[in-house]
């Protein structure tokens, strides 16, 4: 397993962390993710079966920006 840390920008509220979350953990190849609001970041437990980049996308698709 691989443990991948992204900043994300203009999560604000739980409902916030539970759709990232959620989009996160729907992918193929994450095990976990568990967002910190304070933080600002979302920290993801992954296989290697899944590319950083589909995880930025599932999370600027929920309306999210992240930083590289
Ligand atoms: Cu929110």
């Amino acid at each position: 397993m691989n443990e991948t840390t992204l900043k994300v920008e203009g999560m604000t509220c739980n409902h916030c962390k539970a759709a990232v979350e959620g989009a996160l953990t729907e992918l193929e190849g994450v095990e976990s993710a568990i967002v910190s609001l304070q933080d600002h970041r979302v920290d993801v437990i992954h296989t290697d079966k899944i590319s950083i980049q589909k995880m930025v996308e599932a999370i600027e698709e929920q309306g999210y920006d992240v930083n590289a």
